[in-house]
Parts: structure tokens; sequence; C-alpha cells
């Protein structure tokens, strides 16, 4: 027996001893624990939307069930107030004073990727990920040098114009450039409707992979207009507009299919070794700032660079990893993604980013680096600048109005300017804005809106009037013939 025992010990040390010095163990441990990643960003919708961020109109359970499980973050911001410089912020971890695309159009129309940007999909990929995106792309339509299968992925299905992803019925999506048909029954049933194939391919993509690392791009439409859905359940009986019934049922989908992938990497096994994070490329439009309280209370909306046209609902899940129900109030942009998936990935963290790795936040751990200042700006019509400086947060229409200031931490909906009262700051600011803004070629609207047409200014005293005033939203293909 005695013997026995000491043989056993003897095997138990031998086989310990192989796997501490065998090469080939430790390299495929450590390529097993390459964290998956899925990122599934909601297009349009307001942080009011979710009930873990306090929606006043309906639930979002799964959602809610994310945040339960996972990190809700409390002051995260989107990358702009707009889709295609929030989506290129996402993608290039550079900030709107530095990235391309830093307005839905350009002086120049539409403007693609360069095949040779630097994208958080490429890292990815060269880091050994499997990359796939599904909806909406919107930075390179097909015959551009930014397709997203120039930009790292090995497969994009949806829409690569941002146009195109307004219809929900189209007849036609895209797999690589290709355009796929899709048969429509006429009859718009839930087959008809793009989002359910969109969703069950996201799904598709992540069963094929499960066994190897992956970076799911779910860059789904709902609940960006078209406001059209098949079924306006659990909404049909409220007393609301068709309209709002249509966008809260898109929200309430888009909260099912948040709970599909949870389910999916849940029956795959693979839940624990994916960090699934959620959020939305810009606020809620005007539309439901009233009728659906969307922007969840604070100022402006889509378009805009007060809180309600950037603050976004954000929430982190990776089981074993992250602790359950926590909140943090890290400042956060897009702009932090890529160094933090270049950081869960193995891989240096590029130069030129915007962004820091936010990673240590997930982890619980001390996060040493932080933001000094969120640096925004944009060009839809009006140029407009925007800071958050710790609680303070500055904003600026055009170059030539006086920078407007608010403390958020006692004023979240940025009602009261004490800019007056605080020149310390607003200096401070403004130093920043010029600092952080790079001149482009391809945009140049710097001035302020024409303050002494009668028209202008009766427009400007109702903010809800403001978007008529901008242009009008996405990308076009009118554009694209130009
Ligand atoms: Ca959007």
């Amino acid at each position: 027996m005695k013997f026995i025992n000491q043989t056993w010990s003897l095997i138990v040390v031998i086989l310990g001893l192989l796997t501490a010095t065998s090469p080939a163990a430790d390299s495929s441990s450590q390529a097993a624990k390459k964290p998956n990643i899925v990122f599934i960003l909601a297009d349009d919708a307001g942080i009011g939307d979710f009930s873990a961020y306090g929606c006043k109109y309906g639930v979002t359970p799964n959602v809610d069930r994310l945040a339960a499980e996972g990190m809700k973050f409390t002051r995260a911001y989107s990358g702009s107030a707009v889709c295609a410089p929030s989506r290129c912020v996402l993608m290039t971890g550079q900030h709107t004073g530095h990235t391309l695309r830093r307005s839905n159009q350009s002086k120049d129309g539409l403007l693609s990727l360069p095949a040779t940007q630097a994208t958080v999909a490429r890292l990815l990929h060269d880091a050994g990920y499997a990359t796939g995106g599904f909806g909406k792309w919107g930075l390179g339509n097909p015959g551009t040098t930014g397709v997203p299968e120039n930009e790292g992925f090995d497969l994009f299905f949806g829409y690569y114009d941002q146009k195109h992803a307004h219809d929900y019925y189209t007849d036609y999506l895209v797999r690589n450039s290709v355009n796929v048909p899709y048969q429509q029954s006429g009859k718009h049933t839930w087959e008809d409707y793009s989002h359910t194939r969109i969703a069950d391919e996201t799904l598709k993509f992540i069963e094929k992979n499960k066994d190897r690392p992956f970076f799911c791009y779910a860059a789904w439409t709902p609940p960006h207009q078209d406001y059209v859905i098949p079924d306006n359940a659990p909404y049909s009986d409220k007393p609301w507009s068709e309209t709002d019934k249509n966008y809260a049922a898109m929200i309430a989908l888009l909260d099912k299919d948040v709970g599909r992938v949870m389910q999916k990497l849940k029956d795959l096994g693979i839940a624990e070794n994916t960090l699934l994070i959620f959020s939305s490329d810009n606020g809620a439009n005007d539309e439901f700032v009233e009728s659906l309280q969307s922007t969840g209370g604070l100022r402006g909306y889509k378009r805009l660079l007060y809180e309600g046209g950037i603050r976004a609902p954000f929430i982190a899940r990776w089981p074993g990893k992250i602790q359950p129900g926590s909140t943090s109030d890290l400042l956060t942009t897009f702009v932090d993604f890529m160094p933090t998936a270049a950081e869960l990935a193995g891989v240096p963290i590029p130069s030129g980013m915007d962004g820091i790795s936010i990673l240590p936040t997930l982890l619980g751990q001390n996060q040493s680096k932080q933001h000094e200042a969120l640096y925004f700006e944009i060009y839809e019509t009006f140029f407009q600048q925007s800071v958050r400086l710790g609680d303070w947060k500055g904003y600026r229409l055009g170059t030539k109005a006086p920078l407007e200031l608010y403390d958020l931490k006692a004023d979240p909906a940025e009602k009261q300017n004490l800019a007056v009262a605080h020149p310390d700051i607003v200096q401070k600011i403004e130093a920043i804005m010029a600092s952080e803004h790079t001149p482009s070629p391809h945009y140049d609207a710097l001035e302020q809106p024409q303050k002494d047409s009668k028209k202008q200014k009766k427009k400007k005293k109702n903010v809800s009037s403001l978007p008529e005033m901008l242009n009008e939203e996405n990308s076009s293909l009118e554009a694209d013939k130009k």
C-alpha cells in the first residue's frame, strides 16, 4: 500500500513537472484562455429605453439580467451623437477630434475607411480571433476601401450603407460585399424582417466559432428608423402613437435578442470565457424625448453633444471575472474599446489611441490610468464640441459662441450655465477643445448658425426643432452617386 502511494506521488510529481515545463501545454492553455468578445451595439437607443437605467415605459428583462450578472457603467459615453462617427470611434480607438468620420456626411460625401486603417477587428483578427460583424456597418460601401472585410472582418452580414439600413423589409442584404437576395412575402412577417435574419446570423457565427477565440460585433439596427416591426406587442394596446408603439417594441425585440445571445453562450458552455458588452451608438431621437423619455431626462438627443446625444447604456458581463451586480462610475467612451480588446487578446495596445484599457475596472482592480477629459466634436451642419472634465461639462455650438459650462453632478440635465462663475474651468476646457481638435480636410463647417436670421432665431428658441435645421441623418445612396 505504501509502495502504491509512493508510486502515485511520483507520477503526480512527474505530471506536474511536465505540465509546468512543456511550452506546448503553456501556449495551448494560453490560447484557450483568450476570451471571446461579443459587442452588441443598439442603433439610436437612448439610455432611458432600458429598465436597468430607469426606463419609464417598459421593462427590458434581459438587459436587466446582463446588468445583474455583470457591471453597469453609469458615466459611459458612446463615440458620437450620430451613427457613422460613433462606429468609427469604436472601430479605431480615436475620438472625433482625430478620427476620419466626424459626422455622417462630409463635404466629400461618404468617407470610407482606408484599407490600411488600424481597427479593433484587424487587431483581434491578427491576434488569432475569428471576426464577424452583423447589422449595420456604415464605414465603407461595397466597392470602396472601407468595406468591413478590408478592415479585419472575416465576415460581415447585413447593411453596408446606412440609408439602406432604414429598410427593414429589404429585398437584399450584403455578405462580404456580395448582395444576398432576401425573398419578401409582401406581408411584412417576422420572416421578412431583416433583423430576424441578422440576429440568426449572429448566433450562427457564435456557434460556428465556439471552439476558438472570436470577436462578434453585433451592430444591430433596432430601434433606428424606419420605425416598423411585424408586431408591436407588448405595447400594441397602449394609448400611444403607432411610431411610439413600434419604437418601444423594437427595444423589446433588441432586449429579447440580447437574451438569445446570453442563452446561446450558456448552451455552448462558453459564457465564462466571453466578455459580453451591450451599448448604443448614440442617444435617442428627439421624437421620443417627451413621449417615452428615452433620453432619461438628459438634455438634448441624437445629433447634439449635450448629454442626451452621447450618454450611453454600457453593461459588461464576464462570469467569474466581472463582479455580478457591480456598477462603475468610470468615465469611458467607445475610444476605450480597442485598447481594452488589445489587452484582453494579450497584444500590445497600438500607438495613436485616444482610449485606455478599462480591463482593470472590469476585473475590479485599481484603474490607475484614467481619462482626465473626454472630447467630442461633430459637424451635423453646425459644428459642436463638448468636453467632460470630471463632473464638469463644457459645450460649444460653433466657434464663436461663448462656452456653456455645467456641473453634471449637481445638474445632470445641463440646465444651469455656470460659465460666468468659473472662468478658470472655462479656460481649461477651451484649451482641451483647442488641443484635441485636429483640422480635417473633409469638414469645414466651423461657423455657428446664422444668428441674425429671424427664422433661425425662432427655431433656436425651441430646442426640439433643432434637428429640422440639421442635415437629414445618414449616409445616402444619393450621396454615393455623386
Ligand atoms: Ca445610431
